[in-house]
């Protein structure tokens, strides 16, 4: 809101943004095996982002953590995580609460063994996507802020794209205390937007 009764920027979206939405997985919601403390908070409301894109005909992508059952992150592999997100499994599928449109873009990654992803970019497949569809903009939410919403934004950002985060769409693991509020501050000074869902409503 302040954001842009300041700067008048356009956050209404439009023809050339896409809304991006970050691992909103079962294992990264409480129950789940890497749960991020209030995951589940976030959903409702990147339902009303999505039902904003959607009913402005705008695309909407969905990225999942898609791992083998033997990820080089699970600490039975030298990694750091429990084991989370096996492809096919229930933990890996998208909370049956977000209300993904039938023709959201699918983006599957960290589908390598011996490679960690937290990018979503690490999947060329996005990139390329977003290119066809003429995409110019992101707006990016969801899980974790600390790790895929990290990477991925500074991918967004260093690959040209014009990146809002959605403030209220996102949730940290905190490993350290204060790496999620320390990931706020680094994407913003990067350039990111901060924003909240009434600044594209308005
Ligand atoms: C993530 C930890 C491990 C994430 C993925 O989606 O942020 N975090 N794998
Ligand atoms: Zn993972």
């Amino acid at each position: 809101m302040k954001n842009s009764a300041l700067f008048p920027l356009n956050l209404r979206p439009h023809s050339g943004d896409a809304l991006l939405l970050i691992d909103v997985q079962n294992d990264f919601l409480p129950g789940g095996s890497l749960a991020v403390p209030s995951g589940d908070e976030i959903i409702p409301i990147l339902n009303r982002y999505i039902e904003a894109f959607s009913k402005a005909s705008l695309p909407v992508y969905a990225s999942r953590d898609w791992h083998p059952p033997d990820h080089r992150s699970f600490r039975a592999q030298g990694g750091i995580w429990p084991p989370h997100c096996i492809a096919g499994s229930r933990g890996a599928e998208f909370s049956p609460k977000l209300d993904l449109p039938a023709n959201a873009v699918i983006i599957s990654k960290a589908t390598n063994l011996n490679a960690d992803a937290y990018s979503d970019f690490d999947e060329p497949d996005l990139e390329q996507s977003l290119h066809q569809n003429g995409i110019s903009r992101l707006f990016i939410g969801g899980l974790a802020t600390d790790y895929c919403v990290l990477y991925t934004v500074r991918d967004a950002l260093s690959h040209g794209f014009e990146v809002h985060l959605l403030l209220d769409g996102i949730r940290a693991i905190n490993v350290k205390p204060g790496d999620g509020q320390r990931a706020i501050e680094e994407m913003t000074s990067l350039g990111a937007h901060p924003i909240h869902f009434e600044d594209i409503a308005a």
